[in-house]
């Protein structure tokens, strides 16, 4: 482990090989040097971290061990303790989840001329989305087009996405970016009005969209205005613990919880969306995270539940470049734009070990390939990591990029005395995304009738892998879809009649009948940051 004064002495070996490095342009990976690299170095392939699931609708199919506790975990609630026959809400369109899908959806839903209503754990905004910072993937400039934007991202999740989705995120993409900016998302411009796009990981084209590196900010920031000068009703504080049928078996509103007072509450609702998120705050594998305080799954709990089918539940996209030092902003995101404005990934001797911008699984298998196997990581008290050396973007670009581009950055390593314009960066993989969910039809429609998902919580749009900017999308797209498709259902429903909690009591019984008799309560709400006695 090295001492601060050490990591200077070594950030000084980065410095002298700057302008070699700089002019080097490394070769990408074969297709080979990928698939066994990412079965030997990256976290999805080692096999004891996962469990194979004994109950529910992907029973016999392997996901990470946490979640699996989870997903065959105890209800919050007995029926009992829920009066289904006074809903202290009733609507058309219920939406779980106060992030950009949830917004998006709700837009949508209130659009089309229904009542929709928003409920969230936190409160609207406090999402993943809010974190967001690189960018936006769109393919509406002259050298692009949705083909090859498709080509790029199917690619990219190594041809296992469902192609009908991946069809509609890219198709519907171009739209997707007018329309945000048209509520008055500030995307970064020409003095002529030109968006100013980038490449990100494994794309062919620059059609990375942003708005400096808070992106996500930006966008959350304008969707909740939208919600809020509609009058969309929100209801902040309060979680989602149970999903509510009806007597046809169709998703018919759900329980509720105040997060203070853990009052329960019933909302009816003709459709549901659930848009709850990710699952970073899970720390798989004991990885820190990226990802907002109420990422914890829950959104698949709850589906999970009532029969909704889980796809490629056991990929997790860890973000190649977390922060790996300093201590107080462990784990957090340092975006990929980094790379994209020219910085490259640096050993402990300087050399540049690999392409800056393959994909992401390749490029954080790599780097924890350079921190075990080959040993030439940078030893802290935090771990090994290695540097990014973000000075090269200047050297690269012109002083003032990194003020003018990537200022979100700049400030997070300045509040702890590190220059990133001068000094080269720490960084390590951070759990940032889960790349499966609930599967979802291009409609979002689950399994289970007038039940959708959107967002991060919804599986199958990306395969095994996620590009840079295609969950900023996915999020506008399959939000937007959601609400659109749950508003014109909740049209021709009827009232929903005979809701029932049923379900829990027979998940019980199934997990009974397997063996199973868990002490874990779900869904988890809100981590475990407790100090143990
Ligand atoms: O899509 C993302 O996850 C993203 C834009 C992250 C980033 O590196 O900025």
């Amino acid at each position: 482990m090295y001492k601060i004064e050490k990591l200077n002495e070594l950030a000084k070996i980065v410095a002298e090989k700057r302008e070699k490095n700089a002019s080097l342009e490394p070769r990408r990976m074969t297709a080979e040097e990928k698939d066994s690299l990412l079965a030997e170095f990256h976290p999805d392939y080692k096999q004891n971290e996962f469990t194979v699931l004994s109950a529910g609708v992907n029973k016999g199919e392997k996901v990470p061990t946490q979640l699996a506790e989870l997903l065959q975990g105890r209800s919050r609630i007995s029926a009992a303790d829920v009066d289904l026959s006074a809903p202290d809400y009733d609507t058309d369109v219920l939406i779980i989840g106060g992030g950009g899908a949830g917004a998006s959806a709700a837009i949508e839903a209130d659009q089309a001329g229904v009542k929709a209503m928003i409920v969230t754990k936190l409160r609207i905004g406090d999402a993943n989305t809010m974190m967001a910072e690189g960018g936006i993937q769109a393919a509406d400039k002259p050298n692009d087009s949705p083909a090859v934007h498709y080509l790029d991202a199917f690619g990219g999740g190594h041809f296992a996405a469902k192609p009908e989705l991946v069809k509609t995120l890219v198709t519907k993409a171009p739209e997707a970016i007018k329309w945000l900016n048209e509520l008055g998302v500030e995307f970064d411009k020409e003095a002529d009005g030109t968006m100013i796009t980038t490449h990100g990981g494994g794309t062919s084209r620059k059609r990375m969209h942003a708005a400096k590196d808070y992106t996500g900010a930006e966008i959350m920031r304008t969707l909740r205005d939208e919600v809020l000068n509609r009058g969309i009703p929100v209801v902040d504080f309060t979680a989602a613990v149970e999903i509510i049928l009806d007597n046809k078996g169709n998703a018919a509103g759900a329980v509720l919880m105040n997060m203070e007072t853990k009052e329960l509450l019933v909302a009816k609702a003709k459709t549901v969306i659930i848009a709850t998120g990710g699952a970073g705050r899970l720390h798989y594998q004991g990885f820190p995270t990226s990802n907002h305080y109420g990422a914890t799954a829950d959104g698949l709990i709850l589906g999970y539940r009532v029969g909704a089918k889980l796809l490629y539940a056991d990929t997790l996209q860890y973000h190649p470049t977390g922060t790996g030092y300093p201590e107080q902003i462990f784990g957090a995101l340092v975006t990929e734009k980094v790379r994209s404005l020219g910085a490259k990934l640096v050993n402990i001797d300087g050399e540049v070990f690999m392409h800056p911008l393959e994909t992401r699984d390749v490029t954080a298998a790599s780097i924890i390939r350079e921190c075990t196997a080959r040993g030439k990581g940078v030893e802290t008290n935090l771990g090994s990591a290695v540097w990014l050396d973000t000075p090269m973007i200047e050297y690269k670009n012109g002083e003032g990029t990194i003020e003018k581009r990537i200022p979100a950055m700049m400030r997070m390593f300045g509040k702890y005395g590190i220059d990133i314009r001068k000094e080269p960066i720490l960084v390590y993989p951070t759990l940032h995304y889960q790349n499966g969910g609930l599967e979802i039809a291009p409609d979002c429609a689950t399994g289970v009738e007038n039940l959708y998902a959107a967002g991060e919580v919804a599986g199958g749009i990306h395969g095994r892998n996620r590009l840079m900017g295609n969950s900023l999308l996915d999020v506008i797209v399959f939000g937007r879809n959601a609400g659109i498709h749950a508003a014109a259902k909740a049209k021709e429903t009827d009232a929903p009649q005979g809701l029932t909690l049923e379900h829990i009591s027979r998940f019980n019984s199934e997990l009974a009948a397997s063996g199973l008799d868990s002490k874990v309560q779900s869904p988890m709400l809100l981590p475990k940051y407790a100090r143990k006695k």
